[in-house]
């Protein structure tokens, strides 16, 4: 019988052991809206999970024209069947009343619905009158890491060669962009190396500010299953909170925040000192091996330990547990990603790997992780700040590539300098240089970091911004036209996860009202600016989800992530597949880097590389130099401190970041009951120490303050490291009474506290560390906090806190099948 579990409570479901080198096995995980039964679906629409990167694949029931539930896809490589918390609740957001139907636009301040004729016209008008008075560098587009590949290949396409802008990026500039930028100083190129199958092998997994239990959790649904199996991996976790990974680790280092680069230098420095370097590999792979080792040369843990407040002997515990892995597999992400030494320390984290000789065999990969789930996309199809096809926008012969697959000539792509980051096209659109900024799939208003700045530079006057999202968010509210999307199980596209599988999503119900799919504005918007090739025939040629991936196809030809070898007709049925999948791999790649390194040389390389401490551009003259036969360069990095301390008016690090039930700004999981109700309301996490230095108790409503702005939230007191304060950044104002911040100071939004500034290699902007203070609003007097307690933010003293309930129905069905994995059925 199929055993009904509460998913809120137990978000992991139960264990399906497996023991080293063995398949994972299936376990089909399933919710179905309550009333409804499988034997009512009428259809099932293939498709994968939109709220993460992990890419769990999910097929979509369909009844009486609307969805009702989803179902894990058990021959699927990523999840075997299993769904997390929010893919299996998430779906009802499509569903929510305040959908966006129509399309609005401003008149005499206030946004009134009106028909997408107008709308367009409205946007076509401005475009075309910008282009003429102040020419392509007065229009910007801001994206996002949510879209379908389809949608951001068209796009890049009306961006770079239709309007002629480097203004576009997406908001994988907060979230991926160090990923992509790492894997570009180590391996001349960006694309995954590794590949989820790595934890079946790794007898180590090293996780480096990577929540991943609460934010991928299907993967580490893995880990707990290799956990509870024979011959289990031992973890290392360098996380400040004592998140679930944490709890599991063999070495858990908390270090103060900000700090990952002198701990990484120790750890390299512990590594060279005891000869666990696998020099055959060192020497045939890398360049730089002796400048990274003179630069870790003084960097012993007793000098770390100072620096990162964590125990030296902790830190010479991790080093002998890394040193002695036979098969090591290290995950990356945001504790990483979003500080003022990004790229700094992810590269670090590769030089571990490539010293230790991990590449490219079963269990030894990195994973540079991705956020969102269609980041990776993003970043392939050019529309963030990289060409199209990961092509270096500094080599003439690339360029000139893209320009023949366009059909256009060179000089119309736009390549004088490097494509716009994005906090970058915020400064311009607040000094007026950009005057028409396209904002499809974010919501920045609660996202960018210091809001009340980014609230009044998309309020301007001047700047003419459109907004196409679901529903009517905080930025959509500062909209001048505002176009209501189609999302999810409402269209028909692919995305790739963050190791590298492909999986398409296809259109199971009509979207609401008039909502039209972001590909759809898209070819709309090009057809009416009528952009043409150099022959005079249409530059964007395509009209449908399934002719805009062919034309991406040939773009990507030849290229690191080369799609060939897929079409919408093989991935429909089977399930995710991993690029480069071509002609002569047809199934696919699981890893990279298996016989060297592809696409370092200075001719194929995407980027030639930046200092990891200044971010100045390498040369090509000095690329050739450094590395001569296209190997992984080894590239060394100083520490340097966090750019705001703590003083003693704000004694706390600031620590931003998620939780399990919620996504980003609650858009969707904010209108779903169950993940609703498992985290209500915004909170304030403090350790026990400081929670008696401030003299503040569970439950107490509190300020946290930087020079920035304050938050107001009721505090839970956890196991986080002393000096710290968290705030969990998913809370904006859609949901507060008049649907805007509450009063002229204290808001709920993390960012109203956070920092402008960003790692100058990646410009990836910095949101775990900054300095704060924390003050007593109010006493607890009965309320309780409303953080979760089955995740990092579960209380030391478990009594103080409340059970995490489910909320409505918050039960899902759970098969756990004895078939082994890759052989299931499938639905
Ligand atoms: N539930 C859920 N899942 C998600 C998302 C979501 O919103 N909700 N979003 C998706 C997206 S877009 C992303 S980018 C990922 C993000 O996934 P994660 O990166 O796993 O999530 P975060 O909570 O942002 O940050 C991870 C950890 O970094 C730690 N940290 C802070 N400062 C430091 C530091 O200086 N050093 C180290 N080593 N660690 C530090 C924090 O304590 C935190 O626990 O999650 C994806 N999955
Ligand atoms: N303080 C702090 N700030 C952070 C972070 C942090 O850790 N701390 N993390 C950063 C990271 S990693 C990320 S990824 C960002 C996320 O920041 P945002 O991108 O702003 O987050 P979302 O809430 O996911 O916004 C996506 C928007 O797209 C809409 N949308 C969803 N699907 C579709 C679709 O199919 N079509 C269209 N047109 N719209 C759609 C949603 O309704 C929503 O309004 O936040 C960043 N900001
Ligand atoms: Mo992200």
């Amino acid at each position: 019988m199929e055993p009904a579990l509460d998913r809120i409570a137990q978000p992991w479901g139960d264990r399906t052991p497996y023991g080293r080198g063995q398949p994972w096995p299936v376990r089909v995980d399933s919710f179905l809206a309550p009333g409804t039964t499988a034997d009512r679906v009428e259809r099932w629409a293939q498709s994968a999970s939109l709220l993460h990167s992990d890419g769990d694949a999910m097929d979509i029931a369909v009844a009486g024209g609307r969805i009702v539930g989803v179902r894990g896809r058990a021959v699927d490589r990523v999840n075997r069947g299993r769904l997390g918390p929010k893919d299996l609740f998430g779906w009802q957001a499509n569903h929510a009343a305040d959908r966006l139907t129509t399309p609005l636009v401003r008149r005499d301040g206030r946004l009134e619905a009106c028909d997408w004729d107008t709308a367009m016209s409205r946007v076509v008008t401005e475009a075309k009158g910008l282009l003429r008075e102040r020419g392509p560098g007065s229009i910007g587009f801001y994206t996002s890491g949510q879209l379908f590949l389809e949608e951001y290949y068209t796009l890049a396409v009306i961006a770079r060669a239709g309007i002629g802008t480097s203004h576009l990026d997406g908001n994988t500039r907060l979230c991926t962009a160090t990923a992509g930028e790492a894997l570009k100083e180590t391996f001349g190129s960006d694309g995954q190396p590794g590949s989820y199958a790595d934890v079946d092998h790794a007898d180590v997994i090293a996780l480096f500010g990577h929540n991943t239990a609460e934010t991928q959790p299907v993967l580490w649904m893995r880990v707990l299953d290799r956990l509870a199996g024979s011959d289990p991996p031992r973890l290392v976790c360098v996380d400040p909170r004592p998140t679930p990974v944490a709890r599991r680790a063999t070495v858990h280092l908390a270090p103060r925040s900000g700090t990952n680069v002198a701990l990484l230098n120790a750890l390299l420095h512990e590594i060279v000192r005891t000869d666990r370097v696998d020099r055959a590999f060192v020497e045939a792979r890398t360049v730089g091996f002796d400048e990274l080792a003179e630069q870790v040369a003084d960097c012993t843990p007793a000098w770390a330990a100072r620096i990162c407040d964590v125990p030296a002997r902790d830190i010479e515990r991790a080093a002998e547990v890394l040193g002695g892995a036979e098969r090591l597999l290290s995950t990356v992400l945001q504790g990483v990603y979003q500080s003022h030494q990004a790229t700094a320390a992810a590269v670090q984290v590769n030089n571990l790997q490539l010293i230790r000789g991990m590449l490219g065999r079963p269990g030894c990969g990195v994973l540079q992780m991705n956020g969102q789930p269609t980041a990776e996309n993003t970043r392939e199809c050019g529309a963030d700040g990289d060409l199209p096809g990961f092509r270096n926008w500094e080599n003439e012969q690339h360029v000139a590539d893209l320009a023949r697959v366009w059909n256009v000539e060179p000089a119309r792509i736009p390549h004088h300098g490097p494509p716009t980051p994005a906090m970058q096209i915020f400064r311009y659109a607040e000094q007026g240089s950009i005057r028409m900024l396209w904002i499809s799939g974010t919501n920045p208003a609660v996202s960018l970091p210091e809001l009340h700045r980014i609230r009044d530079v998309l309020g301007q006057e001047r700047l003419f911004t459109v907004v196409q999202d679901l529903y009517p968010t905080e930025t959509a509210q500062l909209a001048d036209v505002v176009l209501p999307a189609a999302t999810w199980g409402e269209k028909t596209g692919t995305f790739t996860n963050a190791d590298r599988t492909v999986h398409l999503s296809e259109k199971a119900v009509d979207p609401p009202g008039a909502a039209r799919p972001d590909l759809d504005i898209l070819l709309d918007f090009a057809r009416r600016m009528d952009f043409r090739d150099k022959d005079g025939g249409p530059l964007v040629g395509w009209h449908d989800a399934d002719s805009a991936f062919e034309a991406w196809k040939e773009c990507s030809r030849g290229r690191p992530c080369d799609y060939t070898g897929l079409s919408h007709d093989r991935l429909r049925g089977r399930s995710g597949i991993q690029w480069p999948c071509t002609g002569d791999v047809p199934d696919g790649t699981e890893r990279l880097y298996t016989d060297g390194i592809t696409w370092a040389a200075a001719e194929d390389c995407e980027s030639y590389g930046k200092d990891l401490v200044t971010g100045a551009a390498v040369s090509e003259t000095e690329y050739r130099a450094l590395n001569p036969d296209g190997k992984a360069v080894l590239k060394a990095a100083e520490y340097l401190p966090p750019h705001e301390d703590t003083s003693a008016q704000y004694p706390l690090q600031l620590n931003t970041g998620r939780t399990l039930y919620h996504f980003h700004t609650r858009t969707k999981t904010g209108r779903v009951p169950q993940l609703n109700a498992a985290a209500p309301e915004v909170w304030v996490e403090l350790s026990v120490g400081e929670a008696q230095r401030h003299g503040v108790a569970e439950g107490d409503l509190v300020e946290v303050a930087s020079p920035r702005g304050s938050v107001r939230g009721r505090l839970r007191i956890t196991g986080i490291r002393d000096g710290m304060v968290f705030l969990p950044f998913h809370y904006g104002y859609w949901d507060t009474p008049g649907g805007h911040r509450p009063d002229g100071r204290s808001g709920r939004a993390a960012n109203e506290t956070t920092i402008t500034d960003w790692d100058p290699v990646s410009k990836q902007p910095v949101f775990k560390t900054a300095a704060a203070r924390l003050t007593l609003v109010e006493r607890a007097g009965g309320a309780v906090s409303p953080a979760p307690t089955t995740t990092a933010s579960a209380p030391v003293d478990p009594r103080s806190a409340p059970p995490t309930t489910g909320g409505p129905d918050a039960v899902a069905t759970q098969t756990s099948g004895a078939v082994p994995a890759g052989e299931g059925d499938g639905p």
